[in-house]
């Protein structure tokens, strides 16, 4: 399929069909649930997985009726476990760097995605299964989550990320200390240092994952997705050139039918029907 061509939902449940490691499944309007589905082993991630990650993130880039996507692991227990060790373990340095490399393409694809992507990190978060939710733009925790970098223990370093992406949230020297202990972090200490946003307990998480992603299903489409582009670029941009950039943005939005609508049902006292 082209890339670049927008698909229903019906051709995108189609193209899902085939998958054998994960799922890709509507929750309510506009809002999509993709699980790692492989409970067996912690949901742990191997190639295959990572290749139908990369084909489901294609779907959701090119099917509009998805406004936020919400992710998380198959079963109680786990997010994701991390790469999968047993796979992980048959590499060679050449075929290391090449896992690396297509785990890093595909939560960069997850990153740059135009809606917004939640985590639900429904238990262990480890390794990739860290990275994975690190990549999404912000983290829901169960109570029983865990979050934690224990390459050490494997006598490797992260390899889709952890490095670069932990650092930025928790600072340098938390990430240190995660990275070089590999020490597990808890849900309540991974909200207090703003690795997730709130915590549930676990039967609730899904449930207030839903209501949240609905929330923002509700709002201007084309603000939440500029103002996605917004966030992603300026992190990385001097304050300067980052207000630039929002300046720039938010012109541009004064060119969209949101922009005519949103201001005229507020002068007009009724809520507003964005396109
Ligand atoms: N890979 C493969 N299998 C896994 C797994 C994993 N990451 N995690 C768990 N499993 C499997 C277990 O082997 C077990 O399988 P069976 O024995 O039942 O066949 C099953 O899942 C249930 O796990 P446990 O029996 O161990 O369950 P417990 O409750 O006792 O313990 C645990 C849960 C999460 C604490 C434990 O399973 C655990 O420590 N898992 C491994 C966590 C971990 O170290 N993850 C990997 C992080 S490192 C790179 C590319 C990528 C990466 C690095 C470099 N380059 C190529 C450079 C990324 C690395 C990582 O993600």
């Amino acid at each position: 399929m082209n890339s670049q061509v927008p698909v229903g939902l019906a051709a995108a449940a189609e193209a899902s069909a085939g998958w054998q490691n994960i799922l890709l499944q509507p929750q309510a309007e506009g809002v999509y649930l993709l699980t790692v589905n492989r409970p067996k082993v912690l949901n742990a991630l191997n190639a295959d997985t990572l290749a139908e990650l990369d084909q489901a993130l294609d779907l959701v880039a090119k099917t509009p009726a998805i406004r936020v996507l919400l992710v998380t692991g198959s079963g109680e227990k786990a997010f994701v476990a991390g790469a999968d060790i047993a796979h992980m373990r048959q590499l060679s340095a050449l075929e290391g760097k090449f896992f690396a490399e297509q785990g890093m393409a595909v939560f960069r694809k997850l990153e740059n995605l135009r809606v917004p992507v939640i985590a639900l990190v429904n238990g262990y978060a480890l390794g990739g299964g860290c990275e994975l939710a690190m990549s999404c733009d912000f983290i829901l925790a169960a109570e029983n989550a865990r979050f934690g970098q224990p390459e050490v223990n494997l006598g490797v370093t992260p390899g889709f990320g952890g490095s670069q992406r932990l650092t930025r949230l928790v600072g340098r020297g938390m990430a240190m200390e995660l990275l070089t202990t590999g020490r597990m972090m808890n849900a309540a200490e991974a909200l207090q240092r703003g690795l997730a946003n709130h915590v549930y307990p676990q039967a609730e998480l899904l449930g207030e994952g839903i209501r949240l992603a609905e929330q923002i299903a509700t709002k201007s489409r084309s603000a939440v997705q500029l103002t996605k582009q917004l966030v992603q670029r300026g992190q990385d941009l001097d304050l300067d050139n980052a207000c630039v950039m929002e300046s720039d943005v938010f012109g541009l939005s004064f060119s969209t039918p949101d922009r005519e609508e949103g201001m005229a049902a507020f002068l007009e006292g009724r809520k507003p029907e964005f396109s």
